[in-house]
This record gives C-alpha cells, structure tokens and sequence, in this order.
C-alpha cells in the first residue's frame, strides 16, 4: 500500500519499513489521525494590548491533536507565517520516525514560508498529556503552541482507586478521561522573539520581563503598588523593582550602562508606567461535574510557575503524561515544558452555580519579576450565565482570601503543600527504574559563558547559531560514516542501541534551567538544588553511599529542572534511534547555544534518503524510503 488513508475510524493497512536496509517489517495498525494546522500572523490583542502573533487555525494555543494510545498520527503543517518554522512534538518519541521530531537542522530543515510539511508518527506504547510547538527559533513563544493527548489503552493501570472507591466517582474519572480539560500558561513579552533576539545580540539582555502571563491564551495586565512589592521582598535585601514588578539581579550588573531602551518592558528595573488592562481572563466551568480532570502545562519560554486554585486542593496523578502516585497537594511547581495532570473536586453542595469563582494561578516563582495569570474556576455552565462577562468579580474578591500562594509563589501558610515533578513516583511497573548500572555516563555542565551565550558543556561549546538552518544532521548520515559529523558542535556520538546511558547535568550558580530531552522519558538518578554530582558515575556516588542518588523509585519525565548550583542526574535506555537535542527549554539560553545532540545507533536510524533533504516541502511519502545501512 502506497499511501495512509486519513481517518478517523479503525481502518486496517500495511506498514512497510525496512530496518537494517535488510528485514522487511509489516506492521497492522487501526488506523491514521489527521490533523491540518494552518499556520498564520495576526495582530491579536491577547491581554488587551496588540501585539503581533502567530497563530494555528487562527487560535493560540492551537487546536488539540488527540488520538487513542497506538495510533498512527499525521499532522501536515501549512506555513502562512511570513518566516519559516518546524513543529516538535514535545513528549511524543518518535519511535521509528525521528525524522518527525520537527527540530530544524538537525531532522530537517525549516519549512519554509509557503510550504507545507507532514509529521508522521505512531504514539505506540505512550500515553498522556504532551503538547506541540515552533521549535525555530522563539516562535513557541510567539503564539505556535498547544496540546496533545493520547487517551491511554484499558490494559494500563490507572491511579484512580487510590483517589477514590466510589463507583459512580470513579465512572465519572474514567469519563472524564476521555477528554481532560487544559490549561496552559504562557509567557507574554510585549515584543515577539525575533525582536528580543535582537535585543539580546545588540545588548546583552535577556528577555526577563513578561507583560503579562496568559492562560490558554487570555490574559490581563495587572498592576500591583510598592507596597506590594516591597512586602514581598521584606527578607531580603533591598532592590530596585519597576511598576512591572521587574527588577534588577545583583548579577546583571542592572543594565546601568544603557542608554537606551529603559523604557521597554525586557529591560527590567526600568519598565514603563504599568497600564491595566480589563481584558477576558479565562474560565474554566464545572459544569456541574463532581471532578475537574485537567491537564496544566507550563508552556512558557522564561520562567517557572508556582500553580494553584484559590481553595481546592489538586491531586496530582500524572506528571509529563505518566501516572503517578497521586498526591494531594495545594500548589504546583511547575518548570518550563513540563505536564502535571490533576483531579480537583468540585463541591457543588458547598459553592452555588453561576455564581461561585475561584481564582487559578500562575505566578512567577523563584521571580526576577513580581506577575502572575489568573484564570478563573467558574460553578456552574456557561449558559448558566447570561453573558460571558458576568463574572462575580465581588464573589471573586471574597474567595481570593482562600487563595494558597502569593504573588511570588510563595505558599500563605506552612500547613500548605506544595510538589515539584521530581518529588512524584511512577505508578506502573513499566515505569520504574529496571537498571543498576549504566553502560555510559556522559556529562553536561550549565553556565552562562557570555552575556547572550549560554552552554551544556565544560569547554564552553555551544550548538551553533543558526545550527536550525544547516542540512539536517539525519540527511548527513547518508551512505558514509558520519564524517560528516566532525564539524558539528555539541554531537554526542557514541550511544550504542541497548546501552544504558547516564547524563549527568551540573549547573553552575546563577540561574536554573529546565533541560529537555527528545525522543527519551528518563529516571532522575540524583537530584540535588544546592550541590553539584561530586563524582564521575553513578556507581561511584552508590559506593559511597551518596544521600542524593535514588535508584530505587526515581520519577520518570521529560523534562529536569536543575537549580542553579545543583545538578541532576538523567539515565535513560538507548532503544530508541535517532538524533535527539538534550536543551534548556528557556528559549533565550537555547538560543543562546545552551543545547546538545545525542547520536543515538546511528546504523539503525531510518532515514529518508530519497531526493533531497527532509525538508523537501510537501514530500511526505516517506513509504517509499529507503533505509540505509552506516557501513
Ligand atoms: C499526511 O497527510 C497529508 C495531507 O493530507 C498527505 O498529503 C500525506 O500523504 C499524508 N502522509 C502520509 C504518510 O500518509
Ligand atoms: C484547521 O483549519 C483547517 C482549514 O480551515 C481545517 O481543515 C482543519 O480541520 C483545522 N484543524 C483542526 C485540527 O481543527
Ligand atoms: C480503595 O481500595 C483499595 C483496595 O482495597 C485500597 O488499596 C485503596 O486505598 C482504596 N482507596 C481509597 C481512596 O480509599
Ligand atoms: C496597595 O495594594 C494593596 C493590595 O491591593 C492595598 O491593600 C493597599 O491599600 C495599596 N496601597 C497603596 C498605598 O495604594
Ligand atoms: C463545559 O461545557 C462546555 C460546553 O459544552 C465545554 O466547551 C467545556 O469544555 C466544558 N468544560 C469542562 C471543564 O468540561
Ligand atoms: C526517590 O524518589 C521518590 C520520588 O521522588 C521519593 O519518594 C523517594 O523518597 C526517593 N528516595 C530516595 C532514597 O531518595
Ligand atoms: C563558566 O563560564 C565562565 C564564563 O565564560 C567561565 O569563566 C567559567 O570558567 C565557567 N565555569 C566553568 C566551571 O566552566
Ligand atoms: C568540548 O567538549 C565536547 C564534549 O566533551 C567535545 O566534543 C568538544 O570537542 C570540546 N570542544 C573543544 C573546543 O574542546
Ligand atoms: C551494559 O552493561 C551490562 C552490565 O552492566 C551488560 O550486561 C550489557 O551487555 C551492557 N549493554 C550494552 C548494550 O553494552
Ligand atoms: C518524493 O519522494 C519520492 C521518493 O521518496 C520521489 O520519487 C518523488 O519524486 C518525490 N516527489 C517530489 C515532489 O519531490
Ligand atoms: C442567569 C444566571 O444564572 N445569571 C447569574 C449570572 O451570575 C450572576 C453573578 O455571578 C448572578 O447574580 C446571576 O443570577
Ligand atoms: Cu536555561
């Protein structure tokens, strides 16, 4: 069979792929999923102040792409924006299809303004909460992002009985599944990525003043006084903070030296008088349902967020897709790129319909700037109100004294909790650590080395710039070795299929970074905020009895935050290969080099090798490829 047919229905068809250029594979599946993102810019008015967006389908976040664990997936992208971009799958592992990991350079090059690309690729064996984005240069951040969910297959265990016995709850949980709700929050500058890359070339500033932080793309400018801030800071020493709630490190040596550009809001310390906006913030209805079961990403290219919903406990229960342990908690931590999913109990004896509203949260933690989103949790439907606007700001004010967590993210009262992802454990038994050893350690080490230039490794190497315009690193393989290769900065080469490999990642002091890698889940081996991996492998901080390392029930995700001054240990199983970026997901530092390669069995990586590159727009019969064999 030449051809996928799209549908939503279970079809059968053959799959051919040839593994090793010699073993012929057909593999029966139920069916292709496929989805149209049409890619466009707009002027959008998203906190109430224009600013210049991209959009999918003219929304952002874009539309959901969902599917049933083990289905095949065909998302083809219209470009319509005026520059090119590429799709990534954050959280899909593109087993068997690396080349639809959407990484410019490195599996393909940049669709181009105009064209049109396909993704291809088959969520066997994975389920849970992902999401897609522009992984070109900032553009997720510009507005090209939004959800993806695979419904799990009946056979996984789920971790509702240790939430609830009661038959009708638990019903409504498995109903509920079928479709969660979403939040994500992004990050808003009142400039678009292209114009702070500009900004941080010519003058050595990070962007690291938000306008406004949005919830699933609605958002408002708010603004707080002095006194505000300066309760917030009451322990710690005095500091410049703007009427933005910006304000100026210690170690950025407060940007003194310009002389221009105080007034625009990425300088921080010197924002523009804030102006208040009253534009619609989101609601999330009840819609009389017992149980909210939402999925909360932190899609944004800065800072983490400190989550949580005026008076309603979250119990979480998965975290980057995976069932956990639930966890009854009042507050999220939630780092760039990462999912945590939870149920909320919505109590419709104690709060009224159409008129009950509680605020949900995402502030800045660990700041430079004093903001937060705010969305609200509405009792009730919305036609059990007459018009969208007829929010109870009144009764909104009430309940905000049953708020958790402050602007900053700090907590209201010690009796309150709060989780980060690598405080969480594996539910399933597939999920959890299987090996001791590692076959590999390899290791990364986090530092600024310029006032724009950011790097995973200790000689200071960093991807190149414009790394995402090049040939694609997959096409160099080709019939040669990978000589090719010998140019390319940040490649790591020798992963073998099978091998166990450690990544262990220390950061240096000044600042965190939540590092992301492609085409993997991994167990967080060690983990510590405050000291760096004093040893050279895993065995030796075992030998030595070392406090950190956790062998025994380690979470299991995609993205690891590493505080400045600490480290973490990543280890994962080489099964899958590919290329794959391991990177910083704070779009500045990655920009700024902070990434690195993994060449994983490059002799049974599948690649296109037809005419031309990957990226040879509107080409996506990739069945027809030839795999070919690295001699
Ligand atoms: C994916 O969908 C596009 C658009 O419908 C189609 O042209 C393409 O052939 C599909 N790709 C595969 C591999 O089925
Ligand atoms: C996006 O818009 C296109 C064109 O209007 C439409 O065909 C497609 O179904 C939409 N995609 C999704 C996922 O809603
Ligand atoms: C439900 O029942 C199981 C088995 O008896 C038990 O392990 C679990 O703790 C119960 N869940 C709750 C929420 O009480
Ligand atoms: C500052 O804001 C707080 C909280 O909104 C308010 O209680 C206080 O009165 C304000 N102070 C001044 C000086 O405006
Ligand atoms: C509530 O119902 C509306 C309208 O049917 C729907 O769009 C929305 O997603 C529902 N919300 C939840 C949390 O299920
Ligand atoms: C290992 O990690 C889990 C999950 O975060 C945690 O509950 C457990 O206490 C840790 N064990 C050790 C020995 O650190
Ligand atoms: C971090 O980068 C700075 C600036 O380039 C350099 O001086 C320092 O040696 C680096 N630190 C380490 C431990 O590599
Ligand atoms: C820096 O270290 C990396 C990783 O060990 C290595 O591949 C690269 O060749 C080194 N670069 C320089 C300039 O020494
Ligand atoms: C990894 O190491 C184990 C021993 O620790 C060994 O049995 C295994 O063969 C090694 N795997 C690979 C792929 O080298
Ligand atoms: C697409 O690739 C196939 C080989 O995989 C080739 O035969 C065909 O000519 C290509 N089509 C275009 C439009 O480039
Ligand atoms: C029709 C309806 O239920 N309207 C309600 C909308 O919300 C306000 C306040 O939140 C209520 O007072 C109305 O009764
Ligand atoms: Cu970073």
């Amino acid at each position: 069979m030449r051809s996928f047919v799209c549908s939503p229905m279970p079809i059968f068809f053959l799959f051919v792929v040839h593994i090793l250029g010699a073993i012929s594979v057909a593999t029966a599946s139920k069916g292709i999923r496929c989805f149209h993102l049409e890619l466009t810019h707009a002027l959008t008015y998203p906190d109430g102040v224009p600013k210049s967006t991209f959009l999918i389908n003219g929304t952002s976040p874009g539309p959901l792409i969902e599917a049933d664990e083990g289905d095949w997936i065909n998302v083809t992208v219209v470009n319509k924006l005026p520059v090119p971009t590429s799709i990534h799958f954050h959280g899909i592992m593109q087993r068997g299809t690396p080349f639809s990991d959407g990484v410019p350079g490195v599996t393909q090059l940049p669709v181009k303004s105009g064209e049109v690309y396909s993704y291809v690729f088959q969520v066997e064996g994975q389920y849970g909460f992902s999401w897609y984005h522009a992984h070109y240069r900032g553009y997720s951040s510009d507005g090209l992002y939004g959800p993806v969910y695979i419904r799990p297959k009946k056979e996984r265990k789920r971790p509702y009985r240790l939430v609830t016995n009661d038959s009708v709850e638990l019903q409504t949980l498995y109903e509920l599944e079928k479709s969660p709700a979403t939040l994500i929050s992004n990050d808003h500058f009142k400039y678009t990525m292209d114009e702070l890359m500009a900004r941080m070339e010519n003058y050595g500033i990070e962007p690291m003043c938000l306008q406004s932080v949005l919830i699933n793309g609605y958002g408002r400018i708010y603004c707080h006084n002095e006194t505000t801030f300066q309760q917030l800071r009451r322990k710690k020493p005095p500091m410049i903070i703007d009427s933005m709630g910006c304000f100026r490190a210690h170690d950025n040596k407060g940007y003194d030296h310009l002389s221009i550009d105080h007034d625009a809001l990425e300088t921080p310390g010197y924002s523009k008088q804030c102006q208040e906006t009253f534009s619609k913030n989101y609601i999330h209805y009840t819609n009389g349902s017992e149980w909210q079961y939402i999925n909360v990403l932190n899609a944004g290219g800065q800072f983490t967020k400190a989550f949580s919903i005026d008076a309603h406990d979250l119990i979480v229960i998965a975290i980057d897709g995976i069932f956990v342990d639930p966890v009854r908690v009042q507050q999220l931590m939630i780092p760039v790129g990462s999912r945590v999913t939870i149920l909320v109990e919505t109590k419709h004896d104690r709060y009224r319909p159409g008129q009950d509203v509680f605020a949900i949260r995402f502030a800045v933690a660990l700041n430079p700037q004093y903001i937060e989103g705010i969305g609200y949790l509405k009792y009730g439907s919305e036609s059990s109100n007459a018009t969208q606007d007829g929010l109870n700001e009144e009764a909104l004010q009430e309940t905000s004294s049953m708020r958790f967590q402050e602007l900053d993210g700090t907590l209201r009262d010690p009796s309150f909790r709060s989780l980060w992802p690598h405080e969480t454990k594996p539910l399933e038994e597939s999920c959890k650590l299987k090996y001791k050893n590692a076959n590999k350690t390899f290791s990364f080490f986090l530092n600024r080395t310029g006032p724009v230039h950011f790097s995973m490794f200790e000689n200071g190497t960093r991807l190149s710039t414009h790394f995402e315009n090049v040939e694609p690193l997959l096409n160099r393989l080709g019939d040669e070795k990978a000589d090719h290769l010998n140019d390319v900065n940040g490649l790591i080469r020798s992963i073998n299929h099978n091998e166990v490999v450690d990544l262990i990642i220390n950061n240096y002091k000044s600042y965190s970074h939540p590092v992301h890698l492609h085409g993997h889940l991994f167990h967080l081996v060690s983990f510590s905020p405050t000291e760096n991996f004093p040893f050279t492998s895993v065995q030796e901080a075992v030998d030595a009895n070392y406090p950190n390392v956790n062998l025994t029930t380690p979470p299991y995700f995609d993205v690891a935050f590493v505080p400045p001054g600490g480290h973490a240990v990543l280890r994962f199983v080489a099964d899958n290969p590919g290329m794959w970026l391991l990177h910083c997901h704070n779009l500045g530092h990655l920009i700024g080099g902070m990434g690195a390669i993994l060449l994983e069995s490059p002799d049974l990586i599948q690649i296109l090798t037809s005419n031309g590159p990957l990226g040879a727009a509107e080409n996506t019969s990739f069945l027809n490829r030839r795999i070919r064999k690295s001699t």
